[in-house]
């Protein structure tokens, strides 16, 4: 079958699903910025809009059980793989009822119930955490998957090439999803690495990989859909570069000067809400109205999430060192 065909073979209800998840992550993350300007949010925050249907395509094709690494811009995976946006933002703004009880933040998420593991914001650094995790699953003769995500950034760092390495030695259970955003903070991916696909990084290990076309939510799910069966079946890993980009600067105290205008229009021109909804009209899934009510649903719980999380009270003082180290 054609990726034509493979498209048209999705359901409905996987589509207007992912549809839905994006437009949370992006409300959500609207709000979090507005929250931002107000001076409620402690340090700084790294957005994810423009890259939503890497989230969403990725941990659409995972089960509860399966695991996630998370980076220093969680906030759409950790949406899209299910962490509740109320104890989400509650985090974000270091308040008592957030996933880590305010004393994470934004960079330090984590909600093991649903599979996201405490995220890292030093670059690279999940990537041999994930191998590891894939190999107590191996030891453990699970049929999970662990997804590692990193972007274009981290396949410079030693961590990852030591990572992905025994991870095909090993035929480990983790797909590796590169979020290739095209800069590391200001700095250009051609000032970074000559190799011109980063999915060359992953076949140079002898594990199977491929780019793939992140703004396109059904294109991010069929590829990372076949890599996720294909560990669940103990044949190892796969490296997944999905090419996306970040509508904003890298966080909320860049303004992007370094990035050419011409380049971010065309790429919000190919925005992965915009063309996740046009695949919904032309299908006839739903007309514009029915995805804009759907849209408002999404907005309005991410009010919901709001009033609850500025409702939650600081954490005590005389809790900051509970759960530092673990009992026992
Ligand atoms: C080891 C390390 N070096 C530098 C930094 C500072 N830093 C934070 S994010 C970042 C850029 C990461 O770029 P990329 O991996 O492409 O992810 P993106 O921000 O584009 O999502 C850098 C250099 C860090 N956190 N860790
Ligand atoms: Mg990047």
């Amino acid at each position: 079958m054609n990726q034509a065909e493979l498209k048209e073979n999705l359901s409905e209800k996987l589509l207007i699903e992912m549809y839905c998840k994006m437009g949370r992550i992006r409300a959500f993350e609207a709000k979090v910025t507005q929250l931002f300007l107000k001076g409620l949010v402690p340090g700084t925050i790294h957005l994810s809009t423009g890259q939503e249907a890497v989230a969403v395509g990725a941990t659409s094709c995972l089960r509860p059980t399966d695991r996630v690494m998370l980076t220093h811009r969680p906030h759409g995976q950790a949406l899209a793989k299910g962490m509740d946006p109320k104890r989400l933002l509650a985090e974000i703004l270091g308040r008592k009822d957030g996933c880590c009880q305010g004393k994470g933040g934004s960079m330090h998420l984590a909600d093991p119930r649903v599979g996201i593991m405490p995220s890292l914001p030093i670059v690279g650094a999940g990537i041999p955490i994930a191998t590891g995790i894939a190999f107590a699953f191996k030891c453990d003769a699970s049929d999970s998957v662990v997804m590692g995500f990193f972007g274009d950034g981290a396949t410079n760092i030693g961590a990852f090439h030591e990572g992905m390495n025994l991870a095909a030695l090993w035929k480990l259970p983790v797909v590796y999803v590169c979020e290739n955003n095209l800069y590391a903070v200001s700095t250009r991916i051609q000032s970074a690495t000559l190799v011109e696909e980063l999915s060359q990084k992953g076949k140079m290990y002898g594990m199977p990989a491929s780019t793939v076309d992140g703004n396109d939510v059904e294109v991010v799910y069929l590829a990372v859909s076949e890599a996720v069966d294909r560990a669940r079946r103990g044949e190892g890993p796969t490296f997944i570069e999905c090419k996306t980009y970040r509508h904003s600067g890298h966080s909320r105290t860049d303004p992007a000067t370094y990035r050419d205008k011409e380049e971010v229009k065309a790429w919000k021109e190919r925005d992965p809400l915009i063309l996740c909804r046009r695949a919904i009209l032309k299908r006839g899934y739903l007309d514009d109205k029915g995805c804009s009510d759907l849209e408002v649903e999404e907005e309005q719980l991410i009010e919901q999430a709001a009033q609850f999380a500025l409702s939650s009270p600081e954490p005590e003082g005389v809790k900051a060192l509970e759960d530092v180290y673990k009992d026992g």
